[in-house]
């Protein structure tokens, strides 16, 4: 069986096809006064309009294959007052990546925000270790602790610390870039990596392979194995290799695969691989996400019985579509801009160069105009191609440009396949369009980067494989099924109601999972058994609005004391006899006070309020 890398794009730029001028949907509004309207109406209708929307003062109508000045030859109308272009709306991205230039300040990726990732410390001296089967990790990247790397090569591969292409440099980025003040922030940063490079020269590598990189990862201390590929069909020496690596406390994840499809793909289909799905920054499934069946058919014809098996479909997400990320040394292209010194979001659309400017106000730009001269020019989005644009702009002695978008969103465009500009020109959104018109002067970079974005479940997987390691530097106590029973237990439900193919249980959010495990324990909800020789005993009291719980005990034998509310861990504090619990809320609240990590307890005590 051949394995293969799961990305489906290497730059964002690469999945968003140039837009030209012509309106979404060929869809325009009609301005006309109500006493008019009737005219219009039956002349959009002759013309070939389909009316959309009959609104108070406009039309809305589509012109199939028409662009805006077609429209307008077409209803040529006195008692038409305007036509313009009917945009999209849509929600915003409910996450997203900080703003910024990586290659001078630190940018967190959407993803840790999403997942929680920014809200659990990461404790390095839990020794946690992370082993990624991969292309290698480039060491031209300056955002890893490479003192805490350390790596492994195939036969045939080279080595593990050159990259075979800049996949398995961006995925160790997502797991363990380090905390610093450039690049991006891993989602366990600074953790320690074992590298073990699978991938030859032609971009896949063997079951076999992987079987043997399990050993490597085992015999390096690996707590993680982290897989951002896969193919298709099971073999029992891969399977055997993974779970044994399981079954001795570890924690191996996989990538669920690209296709879009339902099929199953291995190592992730294994019951002892943790398969990843992707989701994108709106909450949404990535249209890539492969979804197979968790059901199990035996038996033949009447007999037959099917059975829900978890362990064979996506078991959760994490965000994995336009991910930005560690690359080999200047193997990305990245944009940034400025607007009166304040970092904005951008696009790449085309032309590297660094350029710093007045701003000039350009409108559409759609013919050369003087007061460009020696600026940054500043064009609205709509009516011709982007190329005229930054043409006309570059022709009027413009040093460089931005085009708005004119709907919701950020532009994601190029110039085409014929670009004869030369002047770098980068895309923003609609919603700073009022800062960027009103400014005085900008600063636009586009280069070669050391940082960029890929989409795929191969961003995924080590985003939870890198929270995993979070989580379980915070509960070393913990095995690795339990920190994955964890992740599943606290994700966020997403998509279709429920558990569900696409997301698994859903998107994970680690803070939650912390929580989890500090309340319920390694084996989750499991009530800690009463007895001992600990006794507690409880009043209550009001003050400031509040209500107050004085608990008090004896008996107990350790240093400090784990008290338990309901029972859930409400804090472990010092074993000095009494501690005082506030809340506003009200009802029955049952406590009990334990010696530390231990299950010997006093018998349980309940107020109410
Ligand atoms: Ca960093
Ligand atoms: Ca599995
Ligand atoms: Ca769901």
């Amino acid at each position: 069986m051949k394995i293969s890398k799961f990305t489906t794009s290497v730059l964002a730029l690469a999945i968003t096809a140039a837009f030209s001028a012509q309106a979404a949907d060929d869809r325009f509004i009609i301005k006309v006064d109500n006493s008019k309207k009737g005219v219009v109406k039956a002349l959009a209708k002759q013309m070939g309009g389909e009316l959309k929307l009959d609104g108070n003062g406009f039309v809305a109508a589509t012109f199939t294959g028409k662009d805006l000045s077609q429209v307008k030859g077409l209803l040529n109308n006195p008692h038409i007052e305007l036509i313009e272009e009917d945009a999209r709306r849509m929600p915003l991205s409910l996450y997203s990546d900080d703003m910024g230039n990586a290659m001078t300040q630190q940018l967190t990726p959407y993803a840790v925000y999403q997942s929680q990732a920014n809200q659990v410390a990461f404790n390095s001296n839990a020794g946690m270790k992370v082993c990624v089967i991969d292309s290698g990790l480039d060491r031209s990247n300056q955002d890893f602790v490479w003192g805490n790397i350390t790596g492994s090569n195939d036969s045939g591969t080279g080595n593990w610390d050159e990259n075979g292409g800049p996949h398995g440099t961006h995925v160790a980025g997502t797991i363990g870039a380090a905390d610093n003040n450039v690049g991006v922030v891993g989602m366990a940063p600074g953790v320690d990596m074992h590298i073990v490079k699978v991938f030859n020269a032609e971009g896949w590598g063997y079951s076999s392979d992987l079987a043997h990189a399990a050993d490597q990862c085992s015999s390096a201390g690996a707590n993680i194995i982290s897989m951002s590929l896969g193919g298709g069909g099971a073999n029992s020496t891969e399977e055997n290799a993974f779970e044994a690596f399981t079954n001795a406390g570890g924690l191996v994840v996989a990538a669920a695969g690209n296709d879009g499809n339902s099929v199953r793909s291995y190592p992730a289909g294994y019951p002892s691989v943790m398969m990843i799905g992707a989701n994108d920054a709106d909450n949404n499934i990535a249209d890539f996400s492969q979804f197979p069946s968790c059901d199990v058919t035996t038996g033949k014809g009447k007999r037959a019985t099917t059975t829900s098996d978890e362990t064979i479909c996506v078991e959760v997400t994490a965000g994995g579509v336009d991910t930005l990320s560690t690359y080999p040394a200047g193997m990305a292209t990245s944009a940034s801009l400025s607007i009166d010194g304040s970092a904005m979001a951008t696009s790449s659309m085309e032309n590297s160069g660094s350029i710093y400017g007045n701003t000039y106000y350009m409108g559409t730009a759609e013919a050369t105009d003087s007061g460009a001269n020696g600026n940054v020019c500043v064009i609205d989005r709509g009516n011709i191609s982007f190329h005229d644009k930054v043409l006309n702009c570059e022709n009027s002695g413009g040093v460089g440009a931005i085009i708005i978008n004119n709907e919701a969103g950020m532009l994601y465009a190029t110039l085409g396949d014929t670009n004869a500009t030369s002047i770098p020109a980068v895309g923003a959104a609609f919603e700073d369009r009022a800062a960027i018109v009103g400014s005085t002067n900008a600063d636009i970079t586009i280069g070669t980067s050391d940082y960029g974005f890929m989409s795929g479940t191969s961003m995924a997987t080590p985003a939870v494989s890198g929270m995993a390691a979070l989580l379980w530097s915070n509960h070393t106590e913990c095995t690795g099924t339990e920190i994955r029973d964890a992740l599943k237990a606290t994700a966020q439900d997403s998509g279709a109601s429920g558990k569900d193919v696409y997301f698994g249980y859903g998107i994970v959010k680690i803070a939650s999972a912390d929580a989890y495990l500090t309340a319920n324990g390694c084996g989750g909800d499991v009530t800690p058994p009463t007895g001992g020789d600990i006794t507690a005993s409880a009043t209550t009291s009001r003050s400031k609005g509040k209500n107050n719980v004085n608990l008090t005990w004896t008996g107990a034998s350790t240093s400090s004391v784990d008290i338990y509310r309901n029972d859930a861990l409400r804090t472990s504090t010092s074993n000095d006899g009494s501690f005082t619990d506030a809340f506003r809320t009200s009802g029955s609240f049952t406590y009990k006070v334990c010696d530390q990590g231990s299950d010997n307890c006093s018998a349980e005590v309940t107020v109410n309020f």
